[in-house]
């Protein structure tokens, strides 16, 4: 009985012992497969983290974030880089020749790359943006000599540019001050310009280092031509190239409008600029030349005999004869390869205009 008890209570210790190392085994199991999970598992989740964390922010910068956006995380193209103050392709004095037999044609195809008059540097970006008008009745040879040499004077310069014929329709009296306003109204419906040449068409720049951007003042390009043995024909002189920023032009409300036949109107913008305070600049002598290209003086463009009154009342009327009162008829406006061709009738002249 004493034996039998005693492996009775020995298979029961046993049982237990095989109890406890079946937990210990159970328990060994779960743990062991959790740490492998926990090895394996980890990188895969990181990953999922990370590819989140990657896109997220990009559909932040894309699109809440326009300020990141532009700024540049790549190279500019060159263009987009300004252009130097000074243009490598400038070449200094050149001479002029006229050639009888030139043809629109021609001109046109040794300016391919200019379309609507207008052209801007390929490799950087140019410094302004410039309006030339031309004032014009009648003068067809001249404005194609004109063309033929301004647009690679214009291009060596590096500007963003664009040309406008104001054609003044009609045989009235001509008025070149008050189509030189219609230029700058016209043109400011196309494009902001920064800078406007007021240019004769009959004169010929002969030196590309007069260039043809605007200052802090209102410039005056012409100090000789040949025709004057290039020299300054007198000391409030301000005819023939005048280079006015957007903003000087209109504070000087632009042209008088008055001014009917030749003479006194430049004058009179001279005296505007003044009384704003404003001072005409020039670039050095033998830099601004021009050839004239020979001419007698126009019909319908005899002396204007009132030029002296007109400029005595400058003071008085300034303010309400100009740009804010230029009236007139657009007729056409048309785009040709080298020039915009704006075209408006004036009727005949009016006192007030
Ligand atoms: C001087 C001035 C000019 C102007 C003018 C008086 C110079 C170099 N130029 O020029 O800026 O002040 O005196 O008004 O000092 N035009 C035509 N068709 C015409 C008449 C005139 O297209 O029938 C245009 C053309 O752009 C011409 C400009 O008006 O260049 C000035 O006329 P101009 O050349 O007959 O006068 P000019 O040389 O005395
Ligand atoms: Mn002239």
């Amino acid at each position: 009985m004493g034996f039998c008890y005693a492996s009775r209570h020995v298979s029961y210790k046993l049982k237990l012992l095989m109890l406890f190392t079946l937990c210990v085994l159970l328990v060994g199991w779960a743990t062991s497969t959790y740490l492998m999970d926990a090895v394996h598992g980890t990188p895969r989740t990181k990953n999922m983290v990370g590819s989140f964390r990657k896109s997220t922010p990009l559909t932040k910068e894309r699109k809440g974030d326009p300020k990141r956006n532009a700024m540049p995380t790549v190279k500019l193209p060159i263009a987009m880089y300004p252009c130097p103050t000074l243009s490598p392709h400038l070449r200094g004095p050149s001479k002029l020749t006229f050639k009888a037999s030139l043809t629109l044609e021609e001109v046109q195809s040794e300016n391919s790359q200019v379309a609507k008059g207008r052209h801007r540097p390929r490799d950087c970006s140019a410094r302004q943006r410039v309006a030339i008008l031309i004032p014009h009745r009648n003068r067809e040879k001249h404005l194609l000599y004109l063309l033929e040499y301004l647009h690679p004077f214009l291009q060596r310069q590096q500007l963003d540019y664009g040309i406008y014929v104001v054609h003044q329709a009609g045989n009235f009296k001509f008025n070149r001050a008050k189509l030189l306003n219609v230029g700058y109204l016209e043109a400011l419906k196309e494009e902001n310009w920064d800078c406007f040449i007021f240019h004769d068409v009959d004169l010929v720049p002969e030196n590309d280092f007069n260039i043809y951007m605007c200052g802090s003042q209102p410039k005056h390009l012409v100090v000789g031509r040949n025709s004057t043995g290039y020299r300054l024909r007198y000391q409030g002189y301000f005819g023939g190239v005048t280079a006015l920023t957007r903003e000087q032009f209109a504070k000087v409300n632009g042209f008088s409008n008055s001014y009917w036949g030749w003479g006194g109107e430049d004058d009179d913008l001279r005296i505007r600029v003044e009384m704003q305070k404003m001072k005409v600049i020039r670039p050095s002598p033998n830099i601004a030349k021009y050839t004239m290209i020979f001419h007698t003086r126009d019909q319908g463009n005899e002396a204007n005999g009132q030029r002296m009154n007109l400029l005595r009342q400058v003071s008085r009327v300034w303010k309400t004869d100009g740009l804010n009162s230029c009236s007139y008829k657009l007729l056409s406006v048309e785009y040709n390869p080298l020039y915009t061709n704006i075209t408006v009738d004036f009727g005949r002249p009016t006192k007030i205009s």
